[in-house]
């Protein structure tokens, strides 16, 4: 770069991709359409005192139906960039074997109605819903069926569309996916212990998960080595993980540190492996018999070299350096008035938006690096005129750009930023009652309002800069 063309301070790299985010289940509706199969999110949605006010997926914002309205509703918030998932039951209902050709046809016709908007599409091959038949055959992520399953249907994906889809998430949220769904979460709500828990919504004890978490890796490597054996030259794949980060409450070489270590451990079971090839020594020790079953060709396909990481931001372990004390940090509680916003877990954390991808940089060096999602729930009234004024929202994104944007300038290579969500949709085990939208949708007419923070965002995608 000359002189002359240097940018305004405080813009985003030329490039940088400014893009939105979804799921399949969480949109799409339409779950038995069409040839599509059963999915583990179809039936623990069917399945009784599973979801809040038994709500369910079937029709969610009917986006199979309304793709074209929603690309150019994506192009009229200035969207450079659209995170979608596939749902692996549509394209194989039974998760392997027979292909469904008009369930891949719908990715067909969306892929091309994202390109001709001028939206560059990046597609997550599984976001949570697991072909039910895999979970009935081989108990789903517990046996190592499911991981080879996952590499055949990414090799099929990425020969059909990999000549428009340039780049491909193996898996979203390790965690979510194994020990969310196998073990749960503890929440303390008001003096309440409640467990969540996502589908399948079985419980787990130590070894067998850790055999699950270890499939659910070793099914990212296969599909990594699919994707880059059936794409195009430079088709690029990486995982899409929830990853664990510490944040340095001070920002000295000791207390960073400390963060350093941390989200080391933090990262033990998914992007350690997946980025060293290899599991950390006291995982494997202190877990003894629990520890996970495995070869060193398992642990080479697992450690198969991504292109870049992709990571969902949301909140952070808050830690201080405590050198005379192993592990060489400590973690401090958030205090019970840090600012949160309008889901139970989420404390406020925009330093996390540049800490999460630092620590990512020092410590594995990827290439690449995508926020895969940023975002949060808010109140959303909708306003006598209509519209949502989410100043909130419109606050953390703002913010958590803003370091984002630290990120870029020292040189990190963070390539892009998806905010969760493009519109409002089936938040998981809350059902409707979450809005992370910055599309508004009113579930009974699904008709759209782009909120506040969707203003707000088109601005600043157009000026490249949210300051
Ligand atoms: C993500 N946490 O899940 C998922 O990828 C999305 O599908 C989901 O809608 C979104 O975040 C909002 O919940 C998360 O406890 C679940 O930190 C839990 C956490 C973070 C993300």
């Amino acid at each position: 770069e000359t002189a002359g063309e240097q940018a305004d301070s405080r813009q985003f790299p030329e490039g940088y991709f400014w893009g939105v985010a979804t799921a399949a289940y969480q949109i799409e509706g339409a779950w038995n359409e069409d040839g599509k199969g059963e999915s583990i999110w179809d039936r623990y949605a069917h399945t009784p005192g599973k979801i809040k006010n038994g709500d369910t997926g079937d029709v969610a914002i009917d986006h199979y139906h309304r793709y074209k309205e929603d690309v150019a509703l994506i192009k009229d918030i200035g969207a450079k960039a659209y995170r979608f998932s596939f749902s692996w039951p549509r394209i194989f209902p039974e998760g392997t074997g027979q292909l469904n050709q008009k369930g891949l046809d719908f990715y067909d016709r969306l892929v091309d109605e994202l390109k001709a908007a001028d939206i560059e599409p990046f597609a997550t091959l599984y976001h949570w819903d697991l072909p039910q038949a895999l979970q009935d055959k081989y108990g789903g992520w517990q046996s190592a069926e499911t991981a080879k399953a996952l590499g055949e249907y990414a090799g099929v994906v990425a020969k059909a569309l990999g000549d428009r889809v340039g780049h491909f998430f193996t898996i979203n949220e390790f965690k979510q996916v194994t020990e969310t769904a196998h073990r749960g979460v503890e929440l303390h709500v008001q003096g309440r212990t409640v467990r969540l828990m996502s589908a399948p919504g079985i419980l787990l004890e130590d070894g067998p998960l850790n055999q699950v978490r270890h499939h659910a890796v070793l099914g990212h490597g296969l599909a990594v080595q699919a994707i880059r054996a059936m794409g195009r030259a430079g088709t690029k794949v990486g995982p899409a993980e929830n990853m664990g980060h510490a944040l340095p409450i001070i920002d000295s070489p000791e207390h960073i540190k400390a963060a350093e270590a941390a989200t080391r451990a933090q990262n033990k079971y998914f992007l350690g492996p997946m980025l060293e090839g290899r599991y950390d020594d006291a995982y494997l020790k202190a877990a003894g018999n629990d520890a996970p079953k495995f070869t060193d060709e398992e642990m080479k396909i697992i450690g198969t070299p991504v292109d870049f990481v992709g990571i969902n931001v949301y909140i952070p372990l808050l830690v201080v350096e405590a050198s005379d004390d192993p592990p060489g940090y400590r973690e401090v509680p958030f205090s019970i008035s840090h600012p949160k916003m309008f889901s139970d877990w989420h404390r406020l954390s925009p330093e996390s938006q540049y800490w999460a991808p630092r620590l990512l940089h020092s410590i594995w060096q990827p290439k690449e690096i995508y926020i895969t999602e940023n975002g949060c729930a808010a109140a959303d009234e909708v306003a006598p005129d209509g519209n949502v004024y989410d100043s909130d929202r419109l606050m953390y994104l703002r913010n958590g750009m803003t370091w984002q944007h630290r990120a870029t300038v020292e040189g990190i290579p963070l390539k892009g930023s998806f905010v969760w969500s493009a519109m409002d949709n089936f938040e998981w085990i809350n059902g409707y009652g979450d809005r992370f939208g910055i599309v508004h949708v009113d579930f009974k007419t699904q008709k759209r309002t782009p909120k506040l923070s969707a203003q707000w965002f088109r601005e600043a995608a157009q000026r490249k800069s949210v300051v």
